[in-house]
């Protein structure tokens, strides 16, 4: 079911859900990422829904590097996807982020999930994210705060049953909602 909001001027807006992907492995990587939950669950016009707990995870790719810190954020918004990347890349860039080594160690990475059924295929935002299904890192806490959830029509827990828990290890850390 698709919710619709109205704004002051009387426009209809579809309430969408949308998921965070965060993950960390320069600096105080905690202490960037509560930062980062409450950026994201401040802005205008995003409700935050949960937060999932943080997970130790090894790091997925060519590079070698540090372990990552990761943890889901969901929320629902009436806001369009380009707007959502503008505040990531803000809140990205607010927390030092460089973009060296792709795929290489970073501060803070954000990534945008899914954004309700919204499909888009551009140089700056591809939905939904087309390495999601494949990493642990994302679908394992997604599944902890959202066990009905879905990707693409798939749900989590067929989506987690065949990528494993693997290199993916709860922490006791806790993110909190603002
Ligand atoms: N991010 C990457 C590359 N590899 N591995 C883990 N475990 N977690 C990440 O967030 C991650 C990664 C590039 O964005
Ligand atoms: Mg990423
Ligand atoms: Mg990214």
């Amino acid at each position: 079911m698709t919710f619709i909001d109205v704004d002051t001027l009387g426009n209809l807006r579809p309430i969408n859900k949308v998921v965070f992907s965060l993950g960390s492995n320069v600096g105080d990587s905690l202490e960037i990422l509560q930062g980062a939950v409450t950026q994201l669950a401040t802005t205008p016009d995003l409700i935050p829904v949960d937060v999932s707990g943080v997970y130790l995870t090894d790091p997925v790719g060519e590079v070698e590097q540090e372990d990552f810190y990761n943890l889901v954020m969901v929320a629902e918004t009436t806001l369009e996807p380009a707007t959502i990347l503008d505040r990531v890349d803000a809140i990205e860039q607010a927390f030092g982020r460089t973009r060296d080594v792709k795929g290489g160690p970073r501060t803070l990475d954000i990534d945008i999930i899914m954004v309700g059924k919204r499909e888009r295929d551009t140089p700056e935002l591809t939905l939904p994210h087309p390495e999601a299904q494949n990493r642990a890192f994302v679908l394992v806490p997604w599944l902890e705060i959202d066990p009905k959830g879905d990707l693409a029509g798939v749900p989590l827990t067929e989506l987690v049953e065949k990528v494993g828990r693997e290199g993916v290890r709860r922490t006791d850390e806790v993110i909190e909602l603002p």
